[in-house]
């Protein structure tokens, strides 16, 4: 019996100590540290694993993704048959609502424009509409746009949602789908992305979508804040847009590129606020202990929560 750990990136350290932790008295072996017989691995802990790693697990019985997007491994051309389960953990969903509510509110009280008035000692009260004159809008209503959505909400924004089914969630104006798509973008001032990377999503933050936002809201500009990934992004687009004032600022956690490219314009840009791809970081102790509750369930015949579709990709 074999757990098998693949998470370039990921400090090895703090990630096998929790598993040995909350997952004692079983097998470990770490990819490219450790050498173990495929045939004994049960269960895969992933995070962007090297596309290949499953075929000769011929004994695995579930895949653990490490955070809550599952693009890398869907785009596995070697899929195993076993059930694939992502997380989804109070503790992710926190640190997400923390990051969005932030970046919404910096751009509806102008905070890069205060850092700027700060560094030139400059005593100037610049005007801030109510959160009630602003129009959020939340593309994804999954464990984390749901939660977004609400605290947005409660901070007394306009708040609306779009996801790919019609959804109805206590206050917040629904859109599904490709024909709900224009009317949600334009009652829309602040755009937030926690949109899964899909075939159908890969590319839609474009100039279309950008153009399609609300341009007469009391910002003076459309803001866009991606948390999703960044292939749902054109980046030349973005840049266009900032430029030429279609859009105000926008606020970047994930890119086309990881890590962004030192030679990107994205990281001058006056308008543009950049965070590397730590929205909502996977904290080991969190998520370790949430696949140590999944196998029990598994063992005890329960089923696994969380499992993704595979036809879906999400
Ligand atoms: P969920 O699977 O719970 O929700 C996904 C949402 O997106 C659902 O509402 C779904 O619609 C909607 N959706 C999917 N495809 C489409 C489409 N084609 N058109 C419209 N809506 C669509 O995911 P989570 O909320 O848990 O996570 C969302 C994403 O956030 C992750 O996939 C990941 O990429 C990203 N993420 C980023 C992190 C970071 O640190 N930057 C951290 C964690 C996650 P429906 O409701 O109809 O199914
Ligand atoms: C992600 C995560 O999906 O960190 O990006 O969970």
């Amino acid at each position: 019996m074999t757990i098998l750990f693949s998470a370039d990136g990921f400090p090895t350290h703090s990630w096998t100590a929790a598993i040995a932790r909350h997952l004692p008295g079983r097998g470990l072996a770490v990819e490219g540290r450790d050498a173990y017989d495929p045939a004994t691995v049960d269960y895969a802990l992933v995070w962007k694993q090297p596309h290949g790693l499953f075929r000769p697990l011929t004994g695995l019985k579930a895949v653990f993704v490490l955070g809550a997007g599952v693009d890398k491994v869907m785009t596995d051309p070697h899929l195993p048959a076993c059930p694939i389960a992502r997380v989804v953990d109070p503790d992710l969903t926190m640190r997400m609502t923390g990051w969005v509510t932030m970046q919404v509110l910096a751009h509806q009280r102008g905070f890069r424009h205060h850092l700027a008035l700060q560094a030139a000692h400059r005593w100037e009260q610049a005007e801030q509409p109510a959160a009630s004159a602003v129009r959020v809008g939340v593309m994804g209503l999954g464990e984390l746009g749901r939660d977004a959505c609400a605290v947005l909400a409660r901070l007394g924004f306009q708040v609306a949602g779009w996801s790919r089914t019609a959804r109805a969630l206590d206050g917040i104006a629904t859109f599904s789908g490709p024909e709900g798509l224009g009317p949600f973008l334009a009652r829309t001032d602040i755009l937030v992305s926690l949109l899964p990377l899909t075939p159908d999503t890969r590319g839609l933050i474009d100039r279309r979508l950008i153009d399609g936002l609300a341009h007469d809201g009391a910002l003076g500009g459309p803001f866009l804040i991606n948390a999703g990934r960044g292939g749902l992004q054109v980046e030349a687009d973005i840049l266009a847009a900032l430029d030429d004032g279609r859009l105000a600022g926008a606020t970047l956690d994930v890119f086309e590129t990881e890590p962004l490219p030192p030679e990107s314009p994205l990281w001058d840009h006056p308008k543009v606020t950049v965070t590397p791809h730590n929205a909502a970081d996977s904290d080991a102790e969190a998520i370790i202990r949430l696949i140590a509750r999944q196998i029990a369930r598994f063992e005890a015949g329960d089923g696994l929560a969380h499992v993704v579709d595979s036809a879906r990709g999400y």
